[in-house]
Order: structure tokens, then sequence, then C-alpha cells
């Protein structure tokens, strides 16, 4: 069900020992299950505090995998790890406060777990000898960018984020980028199985999804004329071991790189397409742009509320970078992806 890394995946370096924080979110467990998938060590970190045990069920009795249940925030904590589980040839750093509005009433919190503990990786990772540390960026390290689409260079000294979040990750990305063994890697709206659609706050894709499929009408915040760049899950990890060097033909040189698809989504579009996907395809006459979507003579299929407070109009990546200075480009189809995250929330809904 979920993929793997495939057997036509150049790789071309196995056995090595990574460090991975974050391991049981979205995306690190992901990671993990494909670095260990590929032969190589795994030590995970996670604290629960938005990670799942459940992501990590299938991995967490691996043999070459080691969990330790500590905070990122803990100041000895790297060192400690690097000195009883390393020497670490990769350090993946995905641990962090992910949630935007959260980090809005807790500045200082996130500013310590997502830019101080950064810092201390980095530090401990040049001192003992890690050949690369890939850090989790974001697009909400550009603030409102009006340029589309939004290329590394638009986000620099003068940028005013939105959020903590943002801030910190365009901290932390600045920090990693001036190392010579880090790479930034700048995500855009990621979204795949196990993305978690419990909070208000949860990826659009995860909500829709969810909704559709417990036939609740979707959320639509404002005209849903808005757009995002949405990459599946699949492609992240394949971005990553490409940053690690891990696989394809081209090392890619330090410094911070976008990950997206480069393609404008519009959320309308996007409801509709989870319509059809999730076999409501007598829902594809609704009309999204009246106040209210409705089935003829039914109730409605989506609801329209106003617009999300702080909501950035559109936000696609220029790729270019990454697709020129490595073999990496996103290959899954939007509707390709669509269709594997359903049948992963189909399959956690009737459990
Ligand atoms: C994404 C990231 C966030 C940060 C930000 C930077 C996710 C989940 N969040 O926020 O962490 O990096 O980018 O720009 O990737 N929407 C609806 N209905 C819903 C939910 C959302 O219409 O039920 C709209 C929302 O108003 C927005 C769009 O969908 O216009 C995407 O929302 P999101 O929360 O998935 O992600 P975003 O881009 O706000």
């Amino acid at each position: 069900m979920l993929e793997h890394v495939g057997s036509d995946t150049h790789c071309r370096i196995s056995g090595q020992t990574c460090l991975v924080t974050g391991c049981a979110g979205f995306v690190g467990s992901h990671l993990t299950q494909s670095l260990l998938d590929m032969g190589h060590r795994v030590v995970g970190v996670d604290n629960f505090f938005s990670g799942l045990a459940e992501n990590m069920l299938a991995f967490l009795h691996h043999e070459r995998f080691v969990f330790v249940e500590r905070s990122i925030a803990e100041p000895r904590l790297f060192e400690e790890l690097f000195q009883s589980h390393g020497p670490f040839q990769a350090v993946f750093h995905l641990a962090a406060i992910v949630s935007v509005p959260y980090s809005m009433s807790h500045a200082d919190e996130t500013h310590d777990i997502n830019f101080l503990s950064t810092e201390r990786l980095l530090e401990a990772a040049e001192k003992h000898g890690a050949a690369r540390l890939i850090f989790a960026g974001s697009a909400a390290e550009y603030g409102a960018e009006g340029r589309m689409p939004i290329s590394e260079s638009y986000a620099d000294d003068r940028t005013v984020q939105l959020s903590p979040y943002g801030n910190a990750k365009y901290l932390s990305s600045r920090a990693v980028s001036q190392s010579p063994i880090g790479v930034s890697l700048r995500f855009f709206n990621i979204f795949g199985p196990r993305q978690d659609p419990s909070s208000p706050y949860s990826g659009v894709i995860s909500k829709f999804m969810s909704q559709a499929l417990t036939d609740t009408p979707l959320t639509i915040f404002g005209d849903g004329e808005q757009t995002r760049d949405f990459v599946y899950v699949h492609d992240v990890v394949l971005a990553y071991l490409t940053a690690a060097g891990m696989i394809g033909q081209k090392l890619l040189p330090p410094g911070v790189y976008n990950i997206g698809t480069g393609k404008a989504v519009k959320i309308s579009a996007l409801a509709r397409i989870v319509l059809i996907l999730t076999d409501k395809s007598n829902t594809i006459l609704v009309d999204l742009t009246s106040d209210e979507g409705s089935e003829a003579g039914g109730r409605p299929v989506c609801l329209f509320y106003p617009c999300r407070e702080g909501d950035i109009v559109h936000s696609v990546a220029d790729v270019t970078e990454m697709t020129t200075k490595s073999d990496w480009k996103a290959e899954t189809v939007l509707s390709v992806g669509l269709a594997r995250t359903i049948a992963w929330y189909r399959q956690i809904l009737v459990r």
C-alpha cells in the first residue's frame, strides 16, 4: 500500500547510519521506512508531541532501527546521540512544532524548538563529521510573497514571515545552508497517507478526504480560487534521499531548494477531484463558484466559509534549482497521489 523506493531508483550508497528527528511524524515515518528498505541503519527521535506511535508500527522492531523517545529541546540530546549511536553519515532534521497557529501563541517555544535546536544539531553534526544534514524548511519562509512562481532568493533577511513558525524555519534554513554539510529543502504543500486530518488546521487534502469519506460537506475557505502547490509524500522522501546523496547521479551542492511540483492547483478544483475520487460522481455538476455547492435537490457537498485569517492567496514553487542541480523532480501526478491517499484514508476509517 505505501510506496517503497523503487528498484529502478539509482542507489549510490547503502549501509549508512542515519539520524532522523521526527521519525513518528507524517513525513518522518515514510522517510525512516525508505531508509530501512534501502539497507541503512536509522536512529529515530520523537517525543510524540505531534507524531504518532502508530506511524512507526511497520518498523519499530526492525533490526536496524533504534528509537529514542526524547525531545529535541533537551540541550544535551544531540551530543549524547552522536556519542552513543554515531557516527552518523546523514542527519535528517524533521522534528519541529508543525502547527502555524500553535506557533502564534507559543512564539518563544517555537523559536527554541524550531531554530535553536537546529543550531545545536548542526553544530553537533559538523563536530562529529556527518557528511550531510538535511533540514525540513517550509514555504512559510517566504511570508506573503506575491511573485509567482516563488524562487529561493525571494526569502532573505528583509522578508517578513507571517508566523513564528515561518521565522524560525527561515533562520534555520539560513544557518543550515551556510554550512558545508547543509541542505535545506523548502517544502510546499505536502500530502499523502498518514497526514492527520483531525485538527482544524490540518492540511486541506487530509480534511477534504476525511470529510468526503464521512459524507460531511467539504469546507472551503474563501472563494476556492486560491492556489497551492501540492507535492506527494513519496516525492518528498525521494527529495530527502537525493539531498543526502543516497540516490541519483548528481550530488546536490549545499544550499536551499524548493520542493514542489511547480504547478498551481485551485482549492475549488481540488475539492472537485476529491469528490469524484470518492465516488460522488453525481457531484461533478456542483457549482463550486456559487455560495454553496450542492447536489441537485440534495444536501450541500461543499460549504463556503470566510477566508482564513492570514492565508496567502497563491503559492507555487519555482523548482528550477532542485531539478537542474539534481536528478530529482516530482513524478507523482496529483490524481494518482490523491487516489493513493484516499485508499489509505478508506482503510483507516473502516478500522
Ligand atoms: C501550508 C502548511 C503550513 C505552512 C504554510 C506556508 C500544510 C498542511 N500547511 O499552509 O505549515 O508551511 O503552508 O505557506 O501544508 N483550506 C480550505 N478548507 C480547509 C482547509 C484549508 O479551503 O478545510 C484552504 C486554506 O484556506 C488554504 C488552502 O486550503 O487556502 C491550503 O490550506 P492548508 O492548511 O492545507 O495549507 P497552507 O497552505 O495554509
